[in-house]
């Protein structure tokens, strides 16, 4: 039993040991503004964006929009970033557990994005996580983060850190 999808060394990277449990109050804060898009192989992602963290903050997330305007599902398998910014990223989706306001988060294996359909990444649902991150993020840095899919494999994309 090898499926295809296990050749590819990209579900090594996004299958981590790593479990969040921080449990934050999310900090709802984004602010539409323009940014760049890549689109590869038919997946178009854009508005890849992450708050500024607050001083010494150990974890972030990044949050993005990709777009399938592929007749055929994709799925997104994994997420890197330089290890200049965090220490690890993965890819994770908060449920709420005690209200509005406070989270869990699971690491989650694949994120499906169907034919023809847009996942968006904000807070409160599926998110990058990033751990270690090495210097508080300031609004106005960028830093590149990698997505890998199934289809359309690995796409750059640059993330923007917004205000809080
Ligand atoms: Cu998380």
């Amino acid at each position: 039993m090898t499926p295809r999808l296990f050749s590819r060394p990209l579900v090594f990277a996004a299958v981590t040991l790593f479990a969040c449990t921080a449990i934050f109050v999310s900090a709802c804060s984004s602010s539409g503004s323009s940014s760049s898009s890549v689109k590869q192989r038919g997946m178009v992602v854009s508005n890849a964006w992450t708050p500024e963290s607050a001083t010494a903050a150990d974890y972030g997330s990044v949050y993005v929009t990709i777009e399938n305007t592929n007749a055929v599902v994709d799925k997104l398998f994994s997420a890197s970033v330089p290890q200049s910014f965090a220490k690890s990223a993965s890819v994770q989706e908060s449920v709420a557990i005690a209200g509005p306001a406070t989270t869990s988060m699971n690491d989650v294996i694949s994120v499906t994005i169907p034919a023809n359909g847009t996942v968006t990444f904000e807070p409160g649902g599926y998110h990058v996580m990033l751990a270690g991150i090495a210097a508080p993020l300031k609004a106005g840095q960028k830093f590149d983060l990698n997505l890998g899919f199934m289809n359309a494999g690995i796409i750059k994309v640059t993330v923007t850190v917004k205000a809080s």
